[in-house]
């Protein structure tokens, strides 16, 4: 047996993605309610209406136009709305998690539902009963959640009153929010992670080539405050609880060189450095690494950065290092090579691997390199709190989905996790990717699917909502009952 007795087995899920009720029981509006579905090759729009009264879409990932206030088109369609559903399902979807034997669940506070523009004093009551329903559903069965404090969703309100996580006041509202929250679920909770994808920040950055300098000043400048803010809130949660434990969420896009030529491999290093290493640094190790400088440099960056915060940086270290691995890039120095193509795909095409249908490379033995490299730098226990397949899947008059792609997948996934354990990785949860069918977040699209649990619903919002079991979920349950040993039958 390599995993450990008590590793965690289960699945992860995000609040604007799956629990839609966007403006019910005092829900405030963030970023997802005015982004639009889009495809694979067409990006999901943000819609705005100016001053003049002009309604405009703007391309998700695109900085907001001056003045321009979130807007809802009654023509348009807008995934996270309904989502699917969890806020009136949660019952129906936690017994599904169970039944597999799930004993992690990871999922995310909407700030919004706690306090919707993200300025009160005082926090929505209602908001704070749905998510305490959902610890107790939890608790039921004996599923420890896993809680995310922000999933991409900062209240609309302050990126359009207040500009933002660029403006250091957005962190003082941050902190009254995890205060109220760790206060709260004190007894319900005990794992909690900071920023999701803290990294993409930068990650965006590298290829977005003719970003013009402010824009990349001030990404830098957000992720500093959002560090700042997460240092915060693990200080909070360790002066409100001594069960709580605070963890960072890094993207896992893992750099290769994509030849032995020297330049490439620097390059991959680099890459990794920046996209990996600056973020974890700050947040494990308390300060930011030595090629900070460099990188600063050479995009004219002068971060707004005090005293209080190297103490604060310092003090409020995470105790484990969490990450998403979806997939690995091919990174060279060379101008000219044939890009992956894709939703989000990154880096150049690497001729050893299959790519998926949203083209994003397959690659189980780049997770149990990124856990070597990760734990080799951190010696922190690590957790994989994102992975797997988005394909779309059929299903069949009786009910069943015949889904033996995903179970290649996990179980390819899983064996490298079991490797890298071997290799003296401490690694103590997986919970993978959308455990049941939610909207994609870089697509806004149903049909990317990557649960174990079909639910009837597609691209446009039609649909019973109806959930069925994969058989793949048939093949989880046997996997969680065996430790991971099993990954053989249905
Ligand atoms: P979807 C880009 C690249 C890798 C992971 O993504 C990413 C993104 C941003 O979309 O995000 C994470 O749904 C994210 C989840 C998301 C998941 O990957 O585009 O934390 O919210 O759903 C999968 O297929």
């Amino acid at each position: 047996m390599m995993f450990p007795k008590n590793f965690y087995w289960g699945g992860a899920t995000a609040a604007n993605q799956c629990e839609g009720a966007w403006n019910v029981n005092g829900k405030g509006m963030t970023d997802s309610d005015i982004t639009t579905a889009g495809s694979f090759d067409t990006l999901r729009a943000k819609t705005y209406q100016l001053e003049n009264g002009d309604v405009i879409e703007v391309p998700m990932f695109q900085s907001k136009p001056e003045n321009a206030k979130g807007y809802v088109k009654s023509d348009r369609y807008y995934p996270s709305h309904n989502a699917v559903d969890f806020y009136n399902r949660y019952k129906e979807d936690i017994a599904l998690f169970a039944e597999m034997g799930f004993t992690m669940y990871r999922m995310s506070i909407a700030w919004s539902r706690i306090f919707p523009k993200g300025i009160e004093e005082e926090p929505n009551k209602e908001g704070l009963e749905f998510y305490r329903n959902v610890f107790l559903e939890l608790k039921k069965y004996n599923i420890e959640p896993l809680v995310t404090l922000w999933h991409f969703d900062t209240p609309i309100y302050l990126e359009e009153e207040l500009g933002g996580w660029s403006n250091r006041e957005v962190i003082k509202h941050f902190d009254r929010y995890a205060k109220t929250v760790f206060e709260e679920y004190k007894g319900l909770v005990k794992y909690w992670l900071t920023f999701n994808e803290i990294n993409n920040q930068l990650m965006f950055v590298e290829f977005a080539k003719d970003m013009p300098k402010e824009i990349i000043s001030k990404r830098f400048q957000e992720l500093h405050n959002q560090f700042v803010a997460s240092s915060h809130a693990v200080k909070l949660a360790h002066e409100i609880s001594e069960d709580y434990k605070v963890g960072c969420m890094i993207n896992g896009i893992t750099p290769y060189p994509l030849t032995p030529n020297p330049d490439d491999v620097l390059a991959a290093q680099k890459s990794f450095q920046r996209n990996i290493y600056y973020c974890g640094d700050v947040q494990v190790r308390g300060h930011y690494p030595a090629f900070a400088q460099r990188l600063w440099d050479q995009f004219g960056v002068e971060l707004d950065f005090t005293e209080q915060d190297t103490i604060d940086l310092k003090e409020g270290t995470v105790e484990y290092f969490s990450f998403s691995y979806y997939m690995t890039m091919c990174v060279t120095a060379k101008e000219d090579v044939e890009k992956a193509s894709g939703n989000f795909s990154f880096g150049a095409v690497n001729p050893h691997l299959e790519y998926s249908e949203w083209g994003w490379a397959i690659d189980p033995t780049g997770l149990r390199y990124f856990l070597n490299e990760v734990y080799g730098r951190y010696e922190v226990p690590l957790m994989v709190v994102e992975n797997g397949l988005g394909q779309d899947d059929v299903l069949e008059e009786d009910g069943s989905v015949h889904d033996e792609y995903r179970i290649d997948y996990f179980r390819e996934h899983i064996k490298a996790m079991d490797e890298a354990i071997q290799d003296g990785v401490d690694l103590i949860a997986y919970t993978s990717w959308g455990c049941i069918d939610i909207i994609s977040a870089g697509t806004g699209e149903m049909k990317k699917r990557y649960g174990f649990i079909y639910v009837d619903l597609d691209n446009e919002g039609n649909g019973t909502m109806d959930r069925y079991r994969k058989d793949s979920f048939y093949w989880y349950k046997k996997v969680i009952e065996s430790n991971g040993q099993d990954l053989d039958s249905l």
